[in-house]
């Protein structure tokens, strides 16, 4: 019973050498991708005293931006153009943002519309 249960195992090695090579192609591949992409980094963004500080960041795409409102009253980080919108983000807490695609994105606190900064992703 061991011996046939060992033949058909070997059967399937011998008979699908496509499986077998998608599955070592699928496994050595994984690893390499690792290595070759950058680890994405994360950004913060403070709110603090009605001010987004740094105003201006540079991040790379697939990068992540996290506003953390240190004020006692909520905020928002707003994108003029929409590409993101935290919402409210109450006294204390953090939203965060991953950045997707290149461009240049001027942004506000839609409470305090005098509030402005910029994402930039390279
Ligand atoms: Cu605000």
């Amino acid at each position: 019973m061991n011996e046939s249960m060992s033949s058909r195992r070997y059967d399937w090695w011998r008979h699908e050498p496509a499986s077998s090579l998608f599955l070592v192609l699928l496994t050595c591949t994984m690893p390499v991708k690792g290595y070759a992409e950058p680890p994405a980094a994360v950004h913060t963004a403070t709110i603090e005293a009605m001010q987004f500080s740094p105003a201006s960041l540079e991040i790379s795409v697939g990068d992540r931006v996290t506003w953390k409102n240190a004020d006692p009253f909520p905020h928002t980080a707003t994108a003029v153009g929409q590409q993101f919108d935290s919402g409210i983000i109450a006294a204390g807490e953090t939203w965060t943002w991953t950045s997707k695609r290149k461009g240049i994105y001027p942004y506000i606190c839609t409470l305090h519309p005098g509030m402005k900064g910029t994402i930039t992703v390279k």
